[in-house]
């Protein structure tokens, strides 16, 4: 039978089930990765199920979230990773080699390979060839523990691409724009997109990484490009050629879905405020004044994005109203364009230079004033993320980004009397991996130290039969982790500490969330559509089981969510009717009864509600293993029950 390239890659890896839409699937793992946002808890986890090394070919432990260190805790947790790595067998890449995606993409991505990472945007190997999936840390510590990874298998969209980029201010952001504009932040939900047809081989490796990387704003479980001569090409360029594969869909594949892109056709585009699904092109907004721009990010911060922006602002100057700032992507890049001379011209225009991190993107600085425009060439501008509440955040591509920091407005960059001109990929890219550590031989010598920062991971015991509850809040559709778990200059360092960041939930949805939930003693919270899209961090789940939060009942949920939430041992139950959401009211008290058989026997799940005497239908849709993790209480004690037995 004729395979597309999902299918291969999945089928070489599969250690059981049959790779058929909404089947449940495992699939072996050979990559993981890790940030330091989620790599704490992520190595906490491992070391509680009491495995000795990791059993995976490759892990890699990144730092590029918290780099602040604005006091004591972002610096012990990189300690900690650090020598974590080095206990338990995974490479450290250090604080300054970059961003987890583009370092990743560099030094480790391969054609055909099986990657998971503890971040969303792990799709960005996707450019690559390899099928890698975001998953939350708890996944990635029972993965690094030696399991293979369980997902339902997805429905496959073939994107066929045709033409070529060649039209001025238009890069490979404005695809994956489009295909956002076209299906929403949740049209990718249970499916991988995979990328074919002649436009393909036109877009070099890092245009493809931008799209698989935003494919996240999708939903998707991944996104995969075919691997060819221009993988090849970056691959030499890395000095990596051996890892080389080619890799494609079988003649006559077929795809579950289909969706066709012209490069050719494609004009500049914007998300405007707050959604990366709020797209329209640029000229349709025209004329407000811009505050604030930022390049870079995991999307857009590779070594051509950054000749390109230094190209456009050689001998102009950033507007002197707009504060602008650069991250390259990761230490080859900025060593490359400081060498080049690339960085000079940046900051002869004006630019501010960031470190190779996350920075603006997760808030961790560069916020924008009140009610300021900020306009980023990053995959995310959900409200308050920048870390000022009321700011209105903008996406697009790198250069369009760069020709209204000159502007100092909204602008079509096209009418700007700039030129804009493609840069040549580098035949070598500046290779030194000096900061990426790799597992020492004498690991058992290797002392793990924990800061006073670093909490132990709180669990909980196995599903009562019954629960009851108060509803402690109601939301609405396309809620956030980014609502449900803030992340910041002021959260982030707690990410090792559940008691103190859990004080965080729902902060800027409900600022008296937390008290309330201790006050009441847990409770229930009901969602709209789409539930948790966003990020992978667990601490969305992990925070509020914390703070006694036992079921979510929501319209549907986002695929990481709902795996996070089933791995702390909280009910994602789905309203079989969209009437029974628009019942239920906040502090209503809600009763599930029987649930351990009702959970055990896959039925559906009723829910009284005593308040206003009446009864409504749930569905829990999860996997056989998924019941009985729910059952054990969650992810980590099923796994320590299974390593012990
Ligand atoms: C994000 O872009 O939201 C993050 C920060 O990278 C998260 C991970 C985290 O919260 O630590 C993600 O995308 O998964
Ligand atoms: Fe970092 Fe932003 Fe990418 Fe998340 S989306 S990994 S915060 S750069």
């Amino acid at each position: 039978m004729a395979m597309n390239l999902a299918q291969k890659i999945i089928s070489e890896h599969l250690v059981s089930g049959t790779p058929e839409t909404g089947k449940a699937i495992a699939i072996r793992i050979d990559q993981t990765l890790t940030q330091d946002a989620t790599g704490t808890m992520a190595y906490l986890q491992f070391e509680a199920i009491g495995v000795d090394r990791i059993a995976v070919p490759l892990a890699v432990s990144y730092v590029d979230h918290n780099m602040l260190q604005s006091d004591f805790r972002n610096a012990d947790d990189h300690k900690y990773l650090r020598t974590a790595a080095a206990r338990y067998g995974a490479y450290f890449s250090a604080p300054g080699n970059g961003i987890c995606h583009q370092v990743h993409l560099e030094r480790f991505a391969a054609p055909g390979a099986t990657l998971i990472g503890s971040d969303s945007h792990t799709p960005t190997a996707g450019g690559m060839g390899s099928i890698a999936i975001g998953v939350g840390g708890l996944d990635i510590a029972t993965t690094m523990a030696g399991s293979p990874l369980e997902i339902t298998m997805p429905k496959v969209v073939g994107v066929h691409l045709t033409g070529e980029l060649t039209r001025p201010w238009v890069t490979a952001m404005d695809v994956i724009l489009e295909l956002l504009r076209r299906l929403t932040v949740k049209g990718g939900v249970g499916r991988i997109m995979e990328y074919y047809g002649d436009g393909v081989a036109t877009l070099t490796l890092t245009q493809r990484a931008t799209i698989t990387n935003m494919g996240a704003e999708l939903g998707a479980t991944t996104s995969v490009f075919p691997s060819d001569e221009q993988t090849r090409t970056y691959l030499k360029a890395q000095d990596r050629e051996s890892a080389w594969r080619p890799m494609a869909a079988d003649n006559g594949a077929t795809y579950d879905e289909s969706v066709e892109i012209n490069l050719s056709a494609l004009p500049p585009m914007i998300a405007k405020p707050h959604g990366p699904d709020n797209v329209v092109q640029i000229k349709q907004v025209e004329g407000a004044k811009v505050d604030q721009v930022c390049v870079g990010s995991c999307t857009n911060s590779s070594y051509p994005v950054m000749k390109g922006v230094a190209k456009i602002l050689q001998g102009r100057n950033v507007a002197p109203t707009v504060s602008m700032t650069v991250t390259p992507g990761s230490k080859q890049v900025f060593q490359m364009i400081a060498k080049e001379g690339d960085m000079a011209t940046m900051i002869g225009a004006g630019a501010r230079i960031l470190e190779s991190a996350c920075g603006p993107c997760i808030g961790m600085g560069q916020a924008p004033p009140s009610g300021g425009v900020s306009i980023r060439s990053f995959n995310r501008n959900f409200k308050g993320r920048s870390g000022t509440a009321d700011a209105n955040v903008y996406l697009c591509n790198p250069f369009a980004a760069t020709a209204m920091a000159i502007a100092g407005e909204i602008k079509d960059p096209r009418e700007l009397g700039i030129e804009v001109e493609a840069t040549e990929q580098p035949e070598a890219y500046a290779i030194n991996d000096a900061g990426i550590i790799p597992p020492p031989a004498d690991y058992q010598n290797v002392e793990v130290i924990k800061g006073p920062n670093i909490q132990p991971v709180p669990s909980h015991g196995e599903l009562p039969d019954r629960i009851e509850g108060q509803v402690l809040l109601k939301v609405e559709d396309n809620i956030t982790t980014d609502h449900i778990m803030p992340a910041g200059a002021q959260v982030l360092p707690l990410r090792s500490n559940i008691p103190a960041i859990s004080e965080f939930v729902f902060r800027n949805v409900d600022p008296s969330f937390a008290e309330r939930a201790k006050k009441m003693g847990g409770g229930i919270i009901i969602g709209g559509e789409n539930y948790g899209q966003g990020s992978s961090r667990e601490h969305a789940a992990l925070a509020p089981m914390y703070l006694g939060v036992t079921a979510v009942i929501a319209k549907s949920f986002a695929r990481i969510h709902h795996t996070n939430l089933v791995n702390f041992g909280i009910l994602p139950l789905v309203f079989a009717s969209g009437e029974a959401y628009d019942e239920v009211d906040p502090a209503n008290k809600l009763e599930l009864d029987g649930l351990r058989h009702r959970v055990e026997a896959a039925q559906d799940i009723e829910i009284t509600n005593v308040t206003k005497g009446c009864r409504f239908r749930t569905q829990l849709c999860v996997t056989d293993r998924q019941r009985d993790i729910l059952l054990a209480g969650g992810l980590l004690p099923f796994t320590k029950g299974q390593v012990t037995s």
